[in-house]
């Protein structure tokens, strides 16, 4: 029997006609339903969108909700937008069977040649959601203090090994009796030194943070 290490299946992605070329970041994002994944795409295309050549695909399970809201915002050519209708668990369209996500992808890459970045939204889900590593490169997992000061000691895949784990809505905590220093403290505990930013990507708190992480990501990428 052949065993596949990890790494080899991203390599094969990444010469797959179909998946755009190494030049490309694929960025997924996750978290659980509401936490601001979708403002944070918003956030990455306003301050970066003029920079580099970005791509987008959402994945909501019954519509076409966050592709319609980032649509008519009008911050990024609507062809450079593409929904996702998964139609079950939204876990399963990034991590299982994640051909829906490729051919969007694919869509994307066959419409703009030059893209530098392609953000892959997750439908909002539960602490075990994780993107296959066949389907992005970096991931960034958006939490937000409204659930609680307690989720990062919950644990799950995404808490731990996000590349980035972004707090949000932090202007919210006194309302909800949240401690971000707890929520940043226990984040550390699981994380080895992936880094956690506290953000309320709402009020625009915490974007020079985030977009030179995202910026350096997309850079790094192209020398790989
Ligand atoms: N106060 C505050 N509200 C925010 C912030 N970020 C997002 N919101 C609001 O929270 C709600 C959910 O935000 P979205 O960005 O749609 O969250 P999401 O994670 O994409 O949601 P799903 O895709 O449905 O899982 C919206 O009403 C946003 O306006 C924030 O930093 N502060
Ligand atoms: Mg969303």
């Amino acid at each position: 029997m052949t065993v596949t290490h990890r790494h080899d299946h991203r390599a094969i992605a990444k010469h797959d006609p179909h998946i755009p070329n190494g030049s490309t970041l694929r960025l997924g994002i996750g978290g659980p339903v509401g936490s601001g994944k979708t403002m944070l795409v918003r956030r990455i295309i306003e301050l970066l969108g003029t920079e580099f050549s970005i791509g987008v695909v959402t994945n909501d399970i019954y519509t076409k909700e966050d592709a319609d809201f980032l649509t008519k915002l009008n911050i990024l050519d609507r062809d450079r937008i593409i929904g996702v209708e998964t139609g079950g668990c939204p876990h399963s369209a990034i991590r299982d069977d994640v051909s829906m996500n490729l051919g969007a992808i694919s869509d994307l890459t066959s419409r703009f040649d030059d893209l530098d970045l392609v953000i892959i939204e997750s439908g909002g889900d539960n602490l075990t959601a994780m993107f296959s590593p066949d389907l992005a490169d970096k991931t960034i997992y958006v939490i937000d203090v409204a659930q609680g000061d307690k989720i990062p000691r919950k644990g799950g895949p995404g808490l731990s090994f996000s590349d980035l784990l972004i707090v949000n809505k932090i202007n919210l905590a006194p309302l909800v009796g949240a401690n971000t220093q707890v929520m940043l403290s226990d984040a550390a505990l699981i994380r080895d030194d992936r880094p956690t930013f506290l953000a309320d990507l709402a009020d625009q708190i915490g974007l020079v943070q985030i977009t030179n992480w995202v910026r350096t990501e997309i850079l790094n990428n192209k020398v790989q």
